[in-house]
Formats: C-alpha cells, sequence, structure tokens
C-alpha cells in the first residue's frame, strides 16, 4: 500500500509542476518531469527533464543532492533522511536512459512523495512498487489532476495513439480568417497576440498548416517572441516542390509533408472518413511529435474539426476589423472555458468535452488561470 500524502507534501510537488514544465516541447514525445530533494523539510536539490534523450528529473536533482552532501561533508545517515518529490513515478525501464529506480535505490534515500503514475505501459505503478518493496516510504499521488493535465500531451499520446491537438485561429470582427481572392490582408490579431500565439508554439511540438496557408502567406511559423524550442513545421496537402526562398526554411529546412487523407483517388481532396486523420497522427508520432498546433487555413481546421480530432480551440477577434467578404472562420463550439481580452483582441479557448473539468481534468479556476494570459507574458 502506497502511504496518503500529507498537507505538507504540497508546496514540493507544486515546485515539481514549475520546474517540470520549463523545456516545454523539448522533452516531446517524453513527458514533463519535475523533482525535488528536501531535507528537514528544506529543498536542497532539483532538476527536471531538460529534454529526449538527456537525463531524468530525479537523476539531475541526485545529481545536485550529491554535491550537496559533498560540501556540507554529509554521509549516507542524512540520504536516509531525505525526501524525493517528483511529479511523475520513476521509471523502471531501460529507455534511452537507465531505470530511475536503480539511481534512487543506489542513494539511500528514504522517502519517495509522487504526484502521479506513469501511464507508460511499462511503468503503470511498477516503478512505485520496486521502491515500495525495496523499503522505502512511498507517498502519493499528490496533485494528481494538475499532474496529469501538464502531461496532457503524454497522456493523450499514450492511451490515444494520436498528438494533443490544438487549433487556432484569427478571425475578423464579421467572421473572416483573411480577405479571399485578394489575399491574406492585413494582420488580424494585435502584437500582445502574436506574443501569446508564440508561446502556444513553444508548448506544441509540431505546428501544422495547409500548403497554401505556406504558400500565401509565406510565414516564418516559429517561436521566436517566446523563445525555443521552435516547434517542428507540418505542412498539409500539395506534394509539388516549395520555392525555396520561403520564410518558413530558415528554421525548418525540411518540413513534414502530411498528404490530404483522402478515400478515393489520389488528389480528390479530404474527407469526413474516421481513417482520415490516422496517416497523419503516424508521420507525426513517428517523428517523437506528441503534439500539434494546427494554424489553418480553413480546409485544414476544418477537417480536424469535422472529425471531432481536437482538445483545444484557441481563437482570438479583432473587434475592430470588418473586412466584408473572405474564407468564413469555422464555427466554434457553444462553451467556451475562457473567455475575455488579449491586448486589444478578444480571446476564446475551447476545451474538448472529454475533458470534464474536476472529473478528468483539475477544476475549473485551476484551468481558466492556467489559460489567462499574464500580462508577463503578454
Ligand atoms: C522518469 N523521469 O524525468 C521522465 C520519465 O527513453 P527514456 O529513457 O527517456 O524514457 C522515456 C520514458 O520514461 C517515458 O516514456 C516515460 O515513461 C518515462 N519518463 N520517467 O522517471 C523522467 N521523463
Ligand atoms: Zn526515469
Amino acid at each position: 500500500m502506497m502511504r496518503p500524502p500529507l498537507p505538507s507534501d504540497l508546496p514540493f510537488i507544486r515546485r515539481c509542476l514549475e520546474l517540470a514544465e520549463r523545456p516545454a516541447a523539448a522533452v516531446s514525445p517524453n513527458p514533463l518531469v519535475g523533482a525535488v530533494i528536501t531535507l528537514d523539510n528544506q529543498v536542497v536539490a532539483e532538476g527536471y527533464h531538460k529534454a529526449c534523450g538527456l537525463a531524468h528529473a530525479e537523476v539531475n536533482a541526485l545529481e545536485e543532492w550529491k554535491a550537496y552532501l559533498q560540501i556540507h561533508q554529509l554521509g549516507e545517515e542524512a540520504a536516509a533522511a531525505a525526501t524525493l518529490y517528483i511529479s511523475l513515478e520513476p521509471c523502471n525501464h531501460q529507455g534511452r536512459t537507465p531505470p530511475c529506480t536503480d539511481a534512487i535505490l543506489e542513494s539511500g534515500i528514504g522517502t519517495v512523495v509522487y504526484a502521479c503514475t506513469d501511464p507508460h505501459p511499462l511503468v503503470q505503478g511498477r516503478g512505485l512498487e520496486r521502491l515500495r518493496t525495496a523499503g522505502l516510504q512511498v507517498r502519493g499521488p499528490v496533485l494528481e489532476k494538475e499532474a496529469r493535465w501538464m502531461n496532457r500531451r503524454f497522456e493523450t499520446m499514450v492511451h490515444q495513439k494520436r498528438p494533443y491537438t490544438v487549433l487556432k485561429w484569427a478571425r475578423t470582427a464579421d467572421g473572416y480568417l483573411d480577405q479571399g481572392e485578394n489575399g491574406p490582408g492585413p494582420r488580424i490579431s494585435g502584437p500582445q497576440a502574436q506574443r501569446w500565439v508564440h508561446r502556444l508554439r513553444r508548448e506544441q511540438a509540431a505546428l501544422l498548416v495547409g500548403a497554401r496557408t505556406l504558400l500565401l502567406d509565406n510565414p516564418i511559423l516559429d517561436a521566436r517572441l517566446a523563445g525555443p524550442p521552435h516547434p517542428r513545421i507540418a505542412v498539409a496537402g500539395d506534394s509539388r516542390p516549395w520555392p525555396l526562398n520561403l520564410q518558413v526554411f530558415q528554421r525548418n529546412p525540411q518540413p513534414l509533408r502530411l498528404p490530404w487523407p483522402t478515400d478515393g483517388p489520389s488528389g480528390s481532396g479530404p474527407t469526413k472518413s474516421p481513417e482520415g486523420l490516422k496517416s497523419w497522427h503516424k508521420t507525426l508520432l513517428d517523428e517523437g511529435l506528441n503534439s500539434v498546433l494546427v494554424e489553418g487555413g480553413a480546409k485544414t481546421l476544418e477537417l480536424f474539426l469535422q472529425e471531432g480530432c481536437w482538445d483545444e480551440i484557441h481563437v482570438i477577434e479583432n473587434p475592430h476589423m470588418l473586412t466584408g467578404k473572405g474564407t468564413p472562420a469555422p464555427a466554434e463550439p457553444q462553451h467556451p472555458l475562457f473567455s475575455g481580452n488579449l491586448g486589444t483582441d478578444l480571446y476564446r479557448v475551447y476545451l474538448n468535452p472529454a475533458w470534464v473539468p474536476g472529473q478528468n481534468a483539475p477544476d475549473l479556476n485551476y484551468l481558466r488561470d492556467h489559460f489567462i494570459p499574464q500580462p508577463s507574458l503578454t
């Protein structure tokens, strides 16, 4: 039996979640994981998983812990009194890196507190069980919904075998995405919204646009206003060679190509077939991309909407811009999770009803806080 958590565990697990989120999509397809080591209820070491292929969170925290022991000339007996806090159950299998359970047992740390179990088929409680049977005190789960929500991209990949899917579009007050044949026209959203979108981009492993958008808008499609990591670019439809001077190539010399999913003969256009998006999902997952931000155009967005394949929708509306004509923006679902202002624009966020706040997602206040752009971030 795992022991129930103590009230004093909460702030340390919160700190783990905070550390875990730092690298954003650099960890894809791995989960975000943070770790803290305490002695006498003081944090003495911290670590997080920085990128896929690099050391796991607890291994980085244990490195700091060893340095702490040396500086303070402490021996083995200090380890037995220490507690390792970790936002995800430690792995017990050899992946790109060795099992974390081995490193924890070797350290002699006496207590482990975890936020949630690892849904990976090779873990699912086995990591915790190994520590417990070795005689460690194991407490948890703590802030389980928040921890799973943080790793919604990893959880979606493991359980649904598809990348977590975020749709985003900007529309005029009269409901258009652009000026139709007259081209994209002036920018619809303001500078604060642009900064916010760059933050969304650094949190998703891939950014997907239709070939038409790539050719007509010639966008840069990076996360420069939020800082790295920049998403991998995937382009839907159109197998013809692209002009070499497109701005997207500056950071992405080889965007992934995703041919339109079709039922009929090639080139017959996107369809509503349930198999439709499967090949795209496979391509993205094979590349280690566990989340995708779909930024348009209309046809690409509609494909995901028609198949109900989305987890979040972000809509930015310029309330002062009227074009009178153009490509109509997709219809929005009924109840936004959040509706407010983003600089000079209006901003609405929708969450797929499959994520029920309070049931399989954190409560509404937590979620709203998560999506309300903070002044420091915009
Ligand atoms: C942990 N701590 O910080 C992370 C874990 O290929 P690898 O070795 O990086 O292993 C990846 C798997 O390990 C990943 O699918 C997930 O189950 C777990 N991630 N586990 O103990 C960590 N990032
Ligand atoms: Zn591990």
